[in-house]
């Protein structure tokens, strides 16, 4: 048997497709369900569809032998328990610092809020530039327009939602896509299958 975990939203939408090439496919009533273990064509292979900041945790405990999600999220999470194995290109996007305007800085400190407190750390850090950083779990374009930060670290792709709250891309931080990954004793335990899975959605990139 082997579990899949994969992230609902934007992601999901370009996930199965790519799935479906590479000959897993999931009825419309299962994911119209409310079921949270979902049942495929192939009797050995079930699906969980989660968060995507959930997807490394059950990949990383082997609550699930395989994942999708995206990099903004395993970089958060860190590569403990699981292998990235596969860029499958989809829900591109960028990790970029935004604000105002380009002299955001006020003071010695600069505040970021962000819900990528470790990409934004590691960043800033690089920069050798002091920083604090304010977390936070969605809405991170309001924080300079109300004061909270002098900029922010966050997913940008058309730039529409920056330029809709009057905030401007600045830094490029990271490119951002999809990745396969893998727990890493499943790819020792049930090697033969998951290297048979990565290798039919390989094909089909
Ligand atoms: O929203 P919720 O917390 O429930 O879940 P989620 O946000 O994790 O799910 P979802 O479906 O939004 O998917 C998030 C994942 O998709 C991220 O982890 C990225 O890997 C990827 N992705 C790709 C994006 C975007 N593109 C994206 N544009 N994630 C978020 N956005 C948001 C961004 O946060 C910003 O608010 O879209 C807005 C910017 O888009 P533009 O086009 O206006 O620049
Ligand atoms: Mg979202």
């Amino acid at each position: 048997m082997l579990t899949i975990a994969l992230s609902k939203g934007r992601i999901l939408e370009q996930t199965l497709p790519l799935l479906k090439k590479a000959g897993l496919e999931i009825a419309a009533e299962e994911l119209n369900s409310r079921k949270l273990i979902l049942d495929t064509n192939l009797d050995d292979v079930k699906v969980v569809i989660i968060r995507g900041t959930d997807v490394p945790v059950f990949v990383q405990h082997g609550a699930a032998d395989m994942g999708i999600t995206g990099k903004d999220v395993l970089l958060e999470h860190g590569a403990n328990g699981l292998f990235e194995m596969l860029d499958l290109g989809i829900a591109k996007c960028r990790l970029m610092v935004a604000a105002k305007s380009e002299n955001y800085q006020q003071g010695n400190i600069l505040k970021v809020a962000t819900k990528y407190v470790k990409s934004a750390k590691k960043y800033f850090e690089q920069k050798g530039q002091p920083c604090e950083i304010i977390k936070l779990y969605g809405a991170m374009e309001l924080a300079p327009v109300v004061g909270l930060s002098h900029c922010i670290v966050d997913i940008v792709d058309t730039g529409n939602t920056l330029k809709a709250n009057g905030l401007i891309p600045l830094d490029h931080i990271e490119d951002i896509s999809s990745r396969l990954v893998i727990n890493s004793a499943s790819f020792k335990t049930k090697n033969a299958a998951i290297k048979s899975w990565v290798n039919a959605i390989e094909k089909n990139l």
